[in-house]
């Protein structure tokens, strides 16, 4: 049986992806235990955050989602590479339509080499004004996606989770393909 903890890989690449304001770098924070700003500061290009995970590094890339940074060549250097790709929505039924595309998008860049999930982010605010539930946006994206409340520091553990889950995954992927050459 395969134990992916025992692989001795370096570094994996978290892409943090989706339209501004949709608590892309909130998720970074919550990840690296930063303390949550809950005021919006708009990520200017990126960020890259390296955080020990298990055995090994993780590098956490948090993208500005401006208009400015979601030109094609920009997007195309930068996401190449990931091993893992977060789509983050507001769970907005506007927003989830738009970052359909992105998804395409993500999945033109990058092919087979990455996985790509979603995240419905500000879940708390489902009940005050209607946003979708992770089902919805799941139907919606067709790709796997979790419910989030970034701005609870509580919810560290089920963002762990997940990419526990997900990382794994990424772990045998790539000694398949080592044990393929
Ligand atoms: N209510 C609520 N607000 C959130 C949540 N997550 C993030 N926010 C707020 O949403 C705003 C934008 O969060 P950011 O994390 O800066 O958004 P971003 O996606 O990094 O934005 P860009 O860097 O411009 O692409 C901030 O005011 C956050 O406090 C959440 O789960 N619920
Ligand atoms: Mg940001």
């Amino acid at each position: 049986m395969l134990n992916p903890e025992s692989i001795n890989i370096s570094s994996i690449k978290l892409s943090i992806w989706g339209h501004p304001a949709v608590g892309k770098t909130t998720i970074l924070r919550l990840l690296t235990k930063d303390s949550i700003n809950k005021k919006y500061l708009p990520t200017q290009g990126m960020d890259v955050k390296v955080i020990k995970y298990k055995n090994l590094h993780l590098k956490i890339w948090d993208f500005g989602g401006q208009s400015a940074y979601l030109n094609n060549e920009y997007i195309s250097n930068n996401l190449i590479g990931s091993d893992l790709i977060l789509i983050v929505t507001d769970s907005t039924p506007r927003n989830v339509l738009k970052s359909r595309s992105l998804i395409d998008k993500a999945n033109e860049i990058v092919e087979e080499d990455s996985k790509i999930i979603a995240i419905a982010n500000k879940q708390d605010l489902q009940e005050l004004d209607g946003r979708m539930t992770p089902d919805r946006v799941e139907n919606v994206l067709q790709v796997k996606t979790y419910g989030l409340t970034a701005i609870n520091p509580v919810e560290r553990a089920k963002l762990i989770d997940i990419l526990n889950q997900h990382l794994k995954n990424v772990l045998i992927r790539r000694r398949l393909k080592d044990l393929e050459l």
